[in-house]
């Protein structure tokens, strides 16, 4: 009797092997961006900052966040808030000190939370070193910056810029310095210079920045812009794009010498190489890079890795999909193709991720309809992969529309003028997190906060949704919990549009349960089956259902009526695990006949033994 249950102990511990989870944290966590100045204000000067986040860490942990990604906390004259960096290892005063930093990353490790950092290459700030060395021509650093003479002017004095090159904040891309005589490059504001990669010495000192990072115990980095870290050395002329008639404007051109340059993914590659030499060095878990690149699906698959296959690139190359080509207008039809775009485009093998918003987009309330929330954030939290999203979108946070041209602090807006500045503005998603119903939202106890908090906050806080028996955030925390199932981090997905307005996907792994994600994007009750899904069994069970559905948890419902309120998403599962099969696959095979063979000898040896021994005692 013994024998055999050890020969199906053995039998049962071996299948697990067999089913062994090979994923790696980054490639099932959620990434929550936290945008340090609107996150928390520990010292009531009205800007967030670190220590504010160390106090607020435990809210991501409740939410069931895995990692966190840090808009720039490095030291800078704020121009481009923290995209424009003037020393790459400090700390923004304003947001605390190094000391600060590390208790950051000693209680996220004990929360068990990732800390990456924003890594923001493509240039430095004009207040930065490095360029104030090489304006004023020190040999050294002459080169670290991209710099040319410019074309003679034909009407004479001084030389005319040396090409076309628009920014992407609006007008030229070349400034003048009266101190060098020449003219600097720099694609996004002028107080951002481009630096120059063409130069090794440039590339050698980024590269240090990154291991200074690594060995406070970041965690990776989310890589800024960085399809724009080459041009063409011979600076031509980019081609202009008829339809948009501003010469000023980005858009007028069409940027095949300034953005995506293959020379971008060579420094990609050799950066992922120096994060796995890091780990092998030092141990640890696998240090990560995402990367930020507005780019095609060619040119953003090549970060996953080369044409050839033999380097690898970027663990997450930023998916923008959902902000690129979905809106609240979008059909079921458009959802179910965007998530397939992405799924057929990425290299085998690979892990998908969903970006659902950022400090530079709408916020997805904003952006789909308020209504649309729990579907999005569902959607985020069940799609293969990793999710990547923005602070405030776990509550349904919506974009402030009014701030005054006074009150306006993006560059992008200020750069143009009070009647448009809105058009451009990145405030409105950046306004101080909503904690609950005190002033200023939790957020500070400043009498002005740097932007003004959303006057919604008396209602939508954190501490409101955690209290309600129905919110945004349960919903949210629910979800993490169901994401936790094997069938969501390794499973595969089959989309389907079921009618014009509801979008469904199977998610489905071998032996394990398989779930329904059944969402409603329209504004009516829909009635639809799922029988088209073809692999459901006939009836199934409600695991987890919006706060506006009219299911609940573990209510069983026919496969070919299921029900759904306006803007409802409800997830299902079968109940029924695949079927198991004992045979089709030869690990399971091969572990059967070992058991089987364990236990035969085991038994005839038994036999012999007990026998001799019965004789024995005799
Ligand atoms: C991306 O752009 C490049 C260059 O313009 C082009 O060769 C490539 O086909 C494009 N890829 C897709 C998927 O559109
Ligand atoms: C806009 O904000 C100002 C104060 O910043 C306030 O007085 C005004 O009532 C607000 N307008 C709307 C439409 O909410
Ligand atoms: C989403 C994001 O990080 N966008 C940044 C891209 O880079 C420019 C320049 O560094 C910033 O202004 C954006 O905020
Ligand atoms: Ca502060
Ligand atoms: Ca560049």
């Amino acid at each position: 009797m013994r024998i055999l249950f050890l020969s199906i102990f053995l039998y049962w511990n071996l299948l697990t092997a067999c089913d062994a989870k090979d994923k790696e944290w980054w490639q099932t966590t959620v990434f929550y961006q936290i945008y340090p100045r609107s996150f928390a204000d520990s010292n009531g000067d009205g800007i967030g900052d670190l220590k504010g986040i160390t106090s607020r860490l435990s809210h991501l942990k409740e939410a069931g966040v895995g990692a966190t990604w840090l808009s720039p906390i490095f030291k800078s004259p704020m121009v481009d808030f923290g995209y424009d960096i003037s020393d790459y290892e400090s700390i923004q005063p304003e947001y605390g000190t190094m000391e600060d930093f590390d208790e950051l990353i000693a209680k996220a490790k004990e929360l068990g939370i990732k800390i990456i950092l924003d890594f923001v290459p493509n240039h430095s700030s004009d207040k930065h070193e490095w360029f104030i060395k090489s304006e004023a021509g020190d040999p050294e650093y002459k080169d670290y910056y991209v710099w040319s003479d410019g074309k003679p002017n034909p009407n004479g004095g001084r030389n005319i810029e040396p090409n076309n090159w628009v920014s992407v904040f609006y007008g030229s891309a070349w400034e003048w310095s009266d101190k060098r005589k020449q003219y600097y490059l720099h694609q996004f504001t002028k107080q951002q210079p481009d630096l120059n990669y063409r130069n090794p010495k440039v590339l050698e000192r980024m590269s240090d920045v990154l291991t200074f990072w690594l060995k406070k115990g970041v965690s990776g980095y989310r890589i800024d812009a960085i399809n724009h870290l080459f041009e063409v050395p011979d600076l031509v002329d980019e081609p202009v794009n008829i339809f948009d008639k501003d010469p000023k404007s980005y858009g007028h051109l069409w940027h095949y010498n300034t953005v995506d340059l293959m020379e971008v993914y060579d420094v990609i590659y050799g950066w992922r190489d120096l994060l796995d030499d890091f780990k092998k060095t030092n141990g640890g878990e696998t240090r990560i890079m995402m990367t930020e690149a507005y780019a095609n699906m060619t040119f953003t698959m090549r970060y996953y890795e080369s044409d050839d296959g033999t380097r690898k690139g970027s663990h997450i190359p930023f998916n923008f999909l959902m902000i690129s080509d979905l809106n609240g207008d979008s059909t079921a039809r458009d959802f179910a193709h965007t998530v397939s775009k992405w799924m057929n485009y990425m290299p085998v093998g690979f892990t998908a991720n969903w970006v659902l918003g950022n400090h530079d987009n709408s916020r997805v309330a904003s952006r789909y309809g308020v209504e649309r929330i729990d579907a999005l954030n569902a959607m985020l939290l069940t799609l293969p992969g990793a999710g990547v999203t923005y602070n405030g979108e776990e509550i349904g946070m919506v974009d402030n529309k009014n701030i005054s041209w006074k009150d306006t602090q993006d560059p992008a807006a200020c750069n143009t003028n009070p009647d448009v500045y809105m058009k451009f503005s990145r405030d409105p998603e950046r306004t101080p997190f909503q904690w609950d119903a005190t002033k200023n939202a939790g957020f500070s106890t400043a009498d002005k906060t740097w932007l003004p908090v959303h006057p919604n906050y008396v209602d939508l806080n954190v501490k409101a949704q955690k209290e309600a028996d129905k919110s945004h955030f349960k919903f949210y925390q629910q979800l993490m919990e169901l994401r936790k199932h094997e069938t969501f981090q390794d499973g595969t997905i089959k989309v389907l549009a079921l009618t014009r307005n509801v979008f469904a996907y199977l998610r489905e792994l071998r032996d394990k349960d398989t779930f329904a994600v059944v969402i409603n994007l329209g504004g009516n009750v829909e009635h639809v089956s799922l029988e088209p899904f073809r692999r459901l069994r006939n009836k199934l069970k409600v695991v987890a259902a919006a706060p506006s559905s009219q299911y609940h948890e573990g209510l069983i419902i026919p496969i070919s009526s299921v029900t759904l309120e306006p803007y409802d998403c409800v997830i299902f599962t079968d109940g029924a695990k695949n079927q198991k099969r004992l045979f089709g696959d030869w690990c399971r095979e091969v572990i059967l006949i070992i058991s089987l063979i364990v236990t035969f000898i085991s038994s005839i040896y038994s036999l012999y033994f007990c026998t001799c021994h019965n004789i024995n005692t005799k």
